[in-house]
This record gives C-alpha cells, structure tokens and sequence, in this order.
C-alpha cells in the first residue's frame, strides 16, 4: 500500500520526496514523504497510528516512543532521511488490542497505570523493550530504564508504573498468573471502595482513545489548520498589524485580527467581588491596542495546511511601542510603575482578615514570637499534551468548540460576549485530555478557535507546540508572603500576623478568589484564636495566573508549614509536638471561623506518630559527612469546592433494555472523572442491582448534559457525586414498587412516570466576608506528610528519599484512582520544591528547563495510608481527594532539608546552588 504524505516541501513548486518501504507492526507499508518530515508525524499522519503522542515534540518527553529496528525511538526527533529502507517498526498497535490485551497493558491497567493516558502508549513500548532485553528486571532497572529513555509522566509518581511493569513480567516469564491481574468484582456486587478499574483504561493502553491532536487529523478535508502570530515581548503599545505579505502566502485562507472577532473581543473574568478595582474585560481575545504578556495572540492565520499556517504566520508584521515590562509584582507596585490596564490600578483587589481580637499586644506580651518571608513560585503545570482544540458551526448554526476545557459551562459564559455569540448558540465539548493540573480552569484557545470558526465559516484546527504551550497558557501564581506568629511558653499559639502579596499576570480572572486564599489558608490545620492580615492581588506582565491544584494551598501553607518548624526551633520542641499542641479539635476553628465538619488530624498525627520517629531513628542512621540526611514534616488542608453554596446538576434516565444512563459534566483532567462517574451512580443504584457495564456515561458536552461546574477545587467526588446520588435516588424511588422490586422500563412507561431525572445539589456553605470570616466549604480534605531528604554537601542538590503521607479524603470512592491522586501529587510537591519554576521565559519554556521530574526525581518508596472519616455531607461520606497531595509537601521537604543540614530555603524552588550557598554562608 502507498500512502503519500500531507505535507510536501515546496522548492520552486517542485515537491521533492523519498519513498520508503516499512514494516510496521508486522505489516508492509510504503509511504511517501517529505525527507525532512519527523518519522512521528508520518506513523501519525501517514499512516493513522495515532497511538504515537506527540508531546513535547523535542525528544523530552517519550510520548512518541517507538521501537525501530529492535532499538527504542523517539520518534519526534527522527527524521524520515535517516530510516532505512525495510525498517522495521513497533508501536502499540502491534503489541496489543482491546480485544486482545498483552500483558503489559493488563497490568497497565491493574495498577491504574494510566491517569490521563496521554504518555501511556510510550510507556508500554517501552516496557515492551525492556522486558525483552531483561525478563526480569528489578526496580532499580525499570527505573533506569525509564530515565534513560526518558519516558516522562506528569500524572502517577510512577511507582504504580515501576509495579505494573514488574508485574507484566512475572505473567511474561510464567511467574505470575495474568487472572491475577483482573479485577473481580466482589460478591455482594459492590464496586464502591474497590479498585475497579476506569472505564477508559482500555482505550488509554491501547493507544484506541483518540486525545485532541487525533481528533484532528480525523476531521473533515477542507478543515484549516490555524497558526498564531505571537507577541515576543511582555509589555507594548501595538502601532500597526499588517497581514498583507502573509495573506499572498501559499495555502492561506485568512488572517484573522481583532478586527475580525464580531463581540467586545474580551474573555470576561465573571468577576464576582464587588471590591475587585478592576472590571474583569481585562483580556483581549486578540490584542488590538495593547500587549500584556509574552505569548499574547495578535493574529490567527487559517490555512491548507499547519506548515502554510506557520510559514504565513512568520510573515505578519506588527509594529509595536515597547513598555515597561513588570515581570513581578514588587516591580509592578513600584511607585512610578504605569497601570498595566490604563483605568486599574495595577493592585486591583485586597482581601484582609480579622479574626478573634486584635494581635498587637498578644505579639507584644508572647513569650515566643517568629517572623520570615516565603516566596512560592510560577509553577508550570507541564502536562504532557499540549494545548489542543476544534471548532466548526454545526447544522443548527451552532458554534462547537471541542477543546481540553475542564469547565465547559464556565467557559462558554467567559468567551461568549467577546465573539458575539448568544451562550445558547455555542456547544461546549471536552475531548479525551492529557492533563490539564488546573490550566484549564482558565479558557485558553476557545476562542481563538471560535473567533476562526466564525471569521472562516469553516472547521479549524488548531494545536499549540510544548513550547506555546508552556509560554502561553495560565501558571501557579507566584505569592510573596510575611507570617508572624506568636506562641507561649508550652508552644500554644496565641496568634498570627499575615501579609501577602499574589502576581497574578495581567489577566484579573479568578485573582481576587486566589488572594482570598491568603485569609483561608495560612495557619490552616491549627487553632488560632486571633488572626490578622491583608493580601493583594496584583497585575504584572509576566504569564497570567490560573488556577493550579492545590490553588491557594501550596503558596500559604508553604509559609506557616515552614515557620511552625521555625518556632519549634525557637521554643525548643520537636515540630511534631507544636504541631500536635495546636491542631483542629473539637471547639478549634479554621483560620475563616469555620468548625471543621470532622476532626480528624489527631488520628492522622497519632498514625504518622510511629513513622516519624522510624524516620528519624533512619535517617540519623543512614546520614554522612558527604550525604546528610533528615526528616520534616507538615500538614495539609483544603476545602472540596468553590466558595459558597457550590452547585452541581445531572440527569440521570432509565433506558428501554434496563440499563441507566448518567449525563454529566464531571470534566476529566486525567484524575478519573468517568470512573467517579461510574463508582457514585453504581453505589446509588445498587437497589437495582446493576452490573457496572449497565451504567452508561454520557459525559462533558453542554448539548447533551446539564452544568456540573468546573473540576477545580477538588469539588466534582463531593458536589457532583451528591447531585449523581440525588438523580440515582430519584430514579430509584420511583421505580420503587415494595421494599426491593422496582418496575421494569416498560411498567414506568405504562404507569406514565417519567424515566428521566434531573439530580441537583449545593453545598450548605457560605462565602467569606470582608474580613475572611465565613463557612466556605462544606467539606474538607486532611493530610500529613513526612519527608527523608538528602543532600549532596557537595553539590547541594536535595533528593526526597521517601514520602508519607496519611490521607483523610473522606470515604473513598475508587481505591486506585485515589492512590493515583496521592502519588501525582506528591510527585508535583517534590517538583514545587526542588525544580520547577517558569521564570525565566527562555529558559524554562521546555520541560528539562523547568525541572519536570522524571522517574529518578521521585522516590520509588512512597507511602500512603488513609484515614477513612465519614463526611456528613459528602456522598456516602466522600470528601474530594485530588488536590491534597499538593497542599503542603514542599514544606516537609524543606523541613527536611534544614534537618539534614541546616539551611533553611524560604523561597521556592530549593534548587542546588541555593543550597550550597546556605551551606557556604553557615
Ligand atoms: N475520588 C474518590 N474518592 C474520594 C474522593 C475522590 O475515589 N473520596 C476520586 C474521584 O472519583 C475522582 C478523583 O478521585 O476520580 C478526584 O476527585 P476530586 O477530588 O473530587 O477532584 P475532581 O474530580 O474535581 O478533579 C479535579 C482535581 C483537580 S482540582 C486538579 S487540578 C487535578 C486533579 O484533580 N488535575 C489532575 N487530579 C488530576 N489528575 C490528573 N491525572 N491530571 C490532572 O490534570
Ligand atoms: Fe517525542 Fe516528546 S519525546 S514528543
Ligand atoms: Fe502519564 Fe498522564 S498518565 S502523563
């Protein structure tokens, strides 16, 4: 079979090609093609094996990998020149399908190996190659063999990967029985609690589940292919765009401007705190008079093809009248800085707190007083697909935008007024996505692609590199913070003193509730009686803020986790006996005011008791002049929901043959949505006594289900999962004839009761008041983590040697999904601390520039227990789950660092040299 390649490179209108015969998963192919075409983009484009990912694209990620002529590939980096004719070639295709699963992905699947699936694929190919060359490989090789190769994952820790692999070669060698593997479901027919694995696992093994760059190669011909004309700079007056060598480039359909984009061309922040200073039309959809950001879109060209796109795009001029550029917030609160939005102050929103009596004299007359200063970085979220979307009108005159979105109803509200478009002329789809970590709680390319659509008339396509990726979508918003707190002799705390400064980037959406985050969550897990502070959110140049788990939790918890270990110092207790002296018990309040609706975090300190001190008793063990060890610990809170009285809806139906069907928008990051989904319905439903394959999902499209929120905020298990409960018993009560029998379809049909019902609830909570006082959520997650830290005293770069974590999420739906939270937290907690930042936009706009953690950043050891305490409101107890692990775990590793060695990093990340330079000053 031939098949010719999409893009052919022009030379005088000549296309030059190679012709090349493959074997490729065992069959012979020959394709023809650009010599300089990446061997990726032809398996992908050529060929149709869309199970090769293209992650970073610069060889980075391992997304892509490939086994050539019996030799692991990344295939993003190999050119089709350098194949020889009759390669031979493997991709996941070839080594198993859903109907006939090779050991691998059995085990892939038992271990819930794949979150996201986006890097799934490359992992199993490498496995695949792996095991071939070592049928029994240790934990030692499977993990080198991963950094060797560079197989990168954002969502697992992978210590569940290292145990799937090992476990796939105990079947392969004949160790180990594969029925071992499958899940079973228990006897009494109850999966709530169990490790069923997702419903979405097989597709992602396989390399079946087609994400948003596969679904764009599957649309229609004819669809064009956007690229973006990108401002360089962080701060300009734009003088003149001018399209007209671009628009006579080969392939070129338009260009699209600001000119062009029919509504106020704005995305609305929804701002919804009357103090904010600003009004929330802050950020263009495309740039007309000004630049704000780096990345910033000015022009959108829709071509033939994504190389004409791009080749046209290098050819827009656009004249620009450089400003000041503020690249974080002391420098944008200086006093001759210019407002960044002409009108707003460039600090536009300030949140205080007040609680209990006022703090100056108890600071005065305290035995014990500590102060410092902490500083959490611009965290990248780095998820390893890269932004992606679609859009096309659809035969009702509606605009469908299919893109990673992970708040489809929030989105559609946020873009609708600056494209012109009526909210009810727009349907909003969420494609398979890999990994979002909070980026897209923020709209991205919605209405790039939107605005193309409706300029064009036509489909467009458009697909973000890592790199743009990294430059221009939403990061962790760096927070400047000062705590003081003050102590009497036994270590109790009499009160806390805050100040707080958040560089949200020019883009206002969601800064005030981030800043808000100051007044809830420093000094959270412990009571204080009398808490004052103020915080402000400022506007800067340097990338917007958007949410990133945790939203909040890591920048404030970071200072008063790392000042508890100061005052311990001070006082002269050990850290876990403060801490132990102040936690939550019956009659504490949170830092808002609020009785925490359990208590559990005297039982999580008393389990984590006997581990702390078997890692103390390890470490002083195991410490040396060259490699110092030591421990820290900290705790870590976080409300399950947006502030307030959060809400959720779905619907929920009885179909002809029996089985239900749940509609919802439970958006899916990666963390397991479907089976949240599946796991809640099928414990409301268990009076009917469904099979779980009888439970069918319709999900993440604002056509087909009702609005389920957001997934931020670790709300969706709690908020989303009472409203799955509220519809499943419902349905149930009406099918409901005695005790246990219920109608049949049919007999609901006959007696005229509806078949179909809507499940709604919102949470008993309150928002905060001007002075941070309020009951924000109705339930929350609790969580302690202790780190055994190294450091090299040569070098002074730190390594988290072990992690624990005692885990109160509520009752726990699915096992393996919640492990999986928990280790990919940590995972991103261990990278907060130690490497990643994105300040320095040429630096750190790859994934080795911003210290992504591969396999040997993170410890194989990791340890998780939980404790199970029932939330009254949650649904069968349930508190959310996915946003604890990154609360509060870079604080216990600089706890321990300053154990190991006596330097204590107060300003994110710990990188090597700052450490040495604390052990050179000592
Ligand atoms: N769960 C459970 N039992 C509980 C609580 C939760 O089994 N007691 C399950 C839920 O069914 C769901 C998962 O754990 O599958 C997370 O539930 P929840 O904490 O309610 O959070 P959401 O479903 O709303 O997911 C969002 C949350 C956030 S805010 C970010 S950011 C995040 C995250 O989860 N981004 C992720 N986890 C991620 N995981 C991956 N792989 N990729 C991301 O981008
Ligand atoms: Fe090829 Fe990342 S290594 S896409
Ligand atoms: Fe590995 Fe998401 S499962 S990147």
């Amino acid at each position: 079979m031939v098949v010719t390649c999409k893009a052919m490179k022009h030379l005088g209108g000549i296309q030059f090609m190679i012709k090349l015969n493959l074997q490729v998963n065992g069959i012979a192919k020959s394709v023809v093609c650009d010599k300089d075409e990446s061997l990726a983009n032809v398996l992908r484009d050529n060929l149709g094996l869309t199970s090769v990912k293209i992650g970073c694209g610069t060889g980075q990620c391992g997304t892509c990998t490939i086994i050539l002529d019996g030799k692991l590939v990344r295939s993003c980096t190999m050119k089709m020149k350098r194949m020889q004719n009759d390669a031979v070639i493997t991709t996941v295709e070839g080594i198993g399908t859903p109907n006939h699963l090779h050991p691998i992905q059995v085990a892939w699947i038992a271990h819930s190996g794949a979150q996201c699936g986006f890097c799934t694929p490359g992992f199993i190919v490498s496995t695949y190659a792996l095991i071939e060359s070592n049928p029994n490989p240790s934990r030692d090789d499977v993990r080198d063999w991963f950094q060797k190769n560079r197989n990168a994952c954002r969502c697992t820790g992978y210590k569940q990967l290292v145990d799937a692999v090992r476990d796939a070669a105990a079947v392969m060698r004949g160790d180990k029985d594969i029925n071992d593997l499958y899940f079973k479901i228990p006897e009494d027919g109850r999966i709530w609690g169990t490790r069923y694995p997702r419903p979405s696992s097989v597709s992602k093994v396989t390399g079946t589940l087609d994400f948003g760059a596969d679904l764009g190669l599957k649309m229609p011909a004819g669809t064009l292919q956007l690229a973006l004309v990108q401002a360089e700079v962080s701060h300009a007056k734009i003088l003149s765009i001018d399209t007209s060598e671009a628009e006579k480039m080969p392939g070129v359909e338009k260009i699209v401007t600001h000119k062009d984009v029919k509504g106020k061309n704005r995305i609305t922040g929804l701002i919804t705190f009357p103090t904010n200073k600003g009004d929330g039309w802050d950020r263009p959809i495309l740039c007309d008079e000004k630049v704000f950001q780096y990345g910033d879109a000015i022009a959108i060209v829709c071509a033939d093809t994504d190389k004409h796109a791009k080749a046209a795009a290098a050819k827009v001029k656009v004249e620009l009248e450089r400003l000041p550029e503020y690249m974080s917030a002391p420098a944008a609160m200086a006093d001759d800085a210019i407002e960044i939005h002409p009108g707003t102050p460039n600090i536009y929103f300030e949140q205080h707190v007040a609680k209990g009596a006022e703090t100056a004299p108890i600071f005065e007359a305290a035995a014990h007083v500590v102060e410092d200063d902490f500083y959490v970085g611009r965290q990248p979220h780095m998820p390893l697909e890269p932004d992606v979307g679609f859009a096309f009108m659809n035969d009702e005159g509606k605009l469908c935008i299919h893109t990673k979105s992970i708040g489809l109803h929030l989105h559609l509200y946020m873009i609708a007024p600056g494209l012109g478009v009526e909210p009810e002329n727009i349907v909003m789809v969420q494609n398979a996505t890999g990994g979002t970590f909070g980026y897209k709680f923020s709209p991205t390319m919605e209405a790039l692609v939107g605005a193309a659509c409706l300029a064009t008339g036509k489909a467009v396509f458009l697909n973000y590199t890592w790199k743009q990726q990294q430059t221009y979508t939403g990061k962790r918003s760096p927070f400047f913070t000062n705590v003081r707190m003050a102590a009497d002799n036994d270590g109790k705390l009499l009160g806390m003193e805050t100040d707080w400064t958040v560089d949200h980037g020019p883009y206002s959406e969601f800064g005030d509730l981030l800043t808000l985050r100051g007044a809830q969550y420093i000094g959270a897990g412990y009571d204080i009686a009398n808490i004052r502070g103020d915080g402000r959110c400022v506007a800067t140049n340097h990338a917007w803020g958007s949410a990133f788990r945790g939203y909040g939790a890591p920048e404030t918890e970071f200072p008063s986790e790392v000042l508890m270990d100061e005052l311990a110092e001070k006082i002269g207790m050990d850290p876990f006996d403060l801490r132990y002296k102040n936690i939550y018990r019956k009659g504490s309040t949170t830092p808002t005011g609020q009785e925490p609706e359990v208590y559990s975090l005297p039982e999580i300190f008393d389990t984590m008791r006997p581990k702390y001190e078997a890692a103390k008793k390890r470490v002083a063990a195991n410490s040396t002049d060259e490699i110092k060890r030591g421990v820290g610990i900290s705790l870590g809170i976080y409300g399950s929901g947006l502030d307030g009285p959060d809400t959720a809806e779905i619907d929920v139906e009885l179909n002809e043959n029996g089985t239900v069907t749940v509609f919802a928008c439970w958006h899916d990051h990666g963390q397991g949505a479907d089976m949240g989904v599946l796991g809640t319905a099928h414990e409301a439903l268990r009076p009917l006594g469904l099979t779980p394959d009888q439970i069918k999902l319709v999900m993440n499209d604002t056509s087909t289900c009702g609005n389920g929120g957001p997934a931020g905020g670790s709300r969706s298990q709690v908020i989303i999962g009472r409203a799955i409960k509220a519809g499943c018993d419902a349905l149930v009560e009406a099918m409901r004839k005695t005790a246990d029998t219920f109608s049949t379809y049919a007999e609901m049909v006959e007696a005229e009761k509806p078949v179909r019902y809507n499940g709604k609830w919102t949470a008993p909570a309150t928002e905060c008041d001007a002075n941070g006082q309020g009951n924000p959520f109705a339930c929350y997650m609790y969580g302690m983590f202790l780190a055994e830290m190294a450091v090299d005293m040569k070098t002074g770069k730190a390594s988290a040697e072990k992690m624990t974590l005692i885990a109160d999420v509520g009752k726990i739906n699915n096992r393996l999904i919640v492990d999986g939270q928990m280790y990919g937290g940590l995972a991103q907690g261990i990278g907060l601390a130690l490497t990643e930042d994105y300040e320095d936009i040429k630096k750190h706009s790859t994934m080795k520039g911003a210290g992504f953690p591969y396999i040997k950043d993170i410890p194989d050891d990791i340890e998780v227990e939980y404790i199970e305490t029932a939330r009254p409101e949650g649904p069968f107890g349930a508190s959310g789950c996915g946003e604890l692990p990154l609360t509060a775990p870079h604080a216990a590793i600089i706890n321990g660092i300053y154990n190991a060695c006596g330097v204590r990093i107060t300003k994110l990340p710990a990188l090597p040299e700052k450490i040495l330079a604390g052990l050179q000053a000592k």
